[in-house]
């Protein structure tokens, strides 16, 4: 299926053409979603097919697209097209009109979730994951799973955005990279090589999101909290009465060593059991209700590791003065050496 005119059949011919191509000027452009803190992601218009629509544009179409572009699945944003006129290239998908689950947790106004809400929402974001790891035609580890890469339909189901963006490379700036570091594996901060589980470990972040409607590490810089995280194993603050069940998920996902945090499916099928634990219910909404008796928790260690970063830096600011004092002891000594009567008097 071609939409709109064959004028650029050249170019489309080097995309081998098995996705739909459309037009740009079958696109109208409104506003930068997110107000930019998306990256370059668009609502807008697919005017013959008169479906609102996002588009991110590109500098280029890699080859990638080719691939992501068969994936398809109830819980990962689906792919419309692509416009390839260059110098003009997007990527078109479906628009979730409710926007980011980021935008929405943080939002006062935004309604109350139960637990049976987060628990949907949990297990809707797990069995995207568990698409993209194990279900679709190929392998896709996202390496950049956080609240704000997760939308909401009109009809409240989330789809998992960006999934394709680490192969694009379109967001390596300095600041997306920074803003993401508390959805970070250690091994992802450090660029080691990454397997599918530090999607896991982000897993649990957006997890520990929507259960406490807290920012992670607020108030901490982001090379702040690479640091936390990689060097002193620091982790979220999982409040005292968060229900146990919960409570060993995050933790098992935020496990240092990748190779014991649980796949996806284990993840579903430990959320498969807690939706039959009766009690569980009843102790999650009373913990959602109570936030004002465990919110002082997750600040208490948001204090703690500020204090920590200034011990840090004045403990810095000590040894660069201690540095520069041996520093010019070091060319004393030299100048002395250097000259022949004192050559070989020892200062101490
Ligand atoms: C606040 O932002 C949004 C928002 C963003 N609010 N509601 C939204 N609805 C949709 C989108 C989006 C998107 C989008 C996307 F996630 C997009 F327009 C293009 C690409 C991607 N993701 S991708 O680069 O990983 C991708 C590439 C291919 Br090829 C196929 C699918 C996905």
């Amino acid at each position: 299926m071609r939409s709109g005119g064959t004028e650029c059949q050249n170019e489309m011919s080097s995309h081998s053409g098995s996705f739909v191509q459309i037009n740009f000027d079958d696109i109208h452009f409104f506003e930068n979603c997110g107000g930019g803190s998306f990256g370059s992601v668009y609502r807008a218009r697919w005017i013959s097919q008169d479906k609102e629509v996002a588009v991110k544009k590109l500098l280029r179409i890699e080859n990638e697209a080719e691939i992501l572009s068969v994936l398809s699945h109830r819980n990962i944003i689906q792919f419309y097209g692509a416009i390839v006129e260059p110098p003009n290239y997007g990527i078109v998908t479906e628009y979730a009109s409710k926007g980011s689950l980021y935008d929405f947790l943080s939002c006062a106004e935004s309604e109350e979730v139960d637990i049976s809400h987060i628990m949907t929402w949990a297990t809707e974001i797990a069995r995207g994951m568990h698409y993209l790891h194990s279900e679709a035609p190929v392998k896709v580890i996202h390496r950049d799973l956080k609240s704000r890469n997760v939308v909401i339909t009109a009809d409240k189901v989330l789809k998992i955005c960006d999934f394709g963006a680490s192969k694009f490379l379109t967001h390596t700036t300095h600041m997306s990279l920074v803003g993401t570091f508390p959805w970070m594996a250690p091994e992802v901060i450090q660029s080691l090589p990454v397997s599918e589980t530090c999607d896991t470990f982000s897993y649990a972040v957006v997890l520990w999101e929507m259960l406490t409607r807290e920012v992670p590490f607020k108030g901490l810089e982001g090379l702040q909290v690479a640091w936390l995280v990689v060097e002193k194993e620091e982790r979220l603050t999982i409040p005292s009465g968060c229900p146990a069940s919960f409570a060993e998920l995050m933790r098992n996902c935020w496990r240092t060593d990748p190779k014991e945090r649980p796949t996806f499916k284990r993840i579903l099928s430990t959320l498969e059991s807690m939706w039959n634990d009766s009690q569980l219910s009843k102790q999650c909404n009373s913990f959602l209700h109570n936030k004002s008796e465990w919110r002082c928790e997750i600040e208490a260690t948001l204090e703690r590791l500020k204090k920590l970063e200034r011990e840090l830096s004045s403990k810095e600011q000590e040894l660069k003065v201690r540095e520069r004092r041996l520093k010019m002891w070091e060319s004393k000594l030299i100048q002395q050496s250097n000259s022949p009567d004192l050559g070989k008097t020892v200062f101490l």
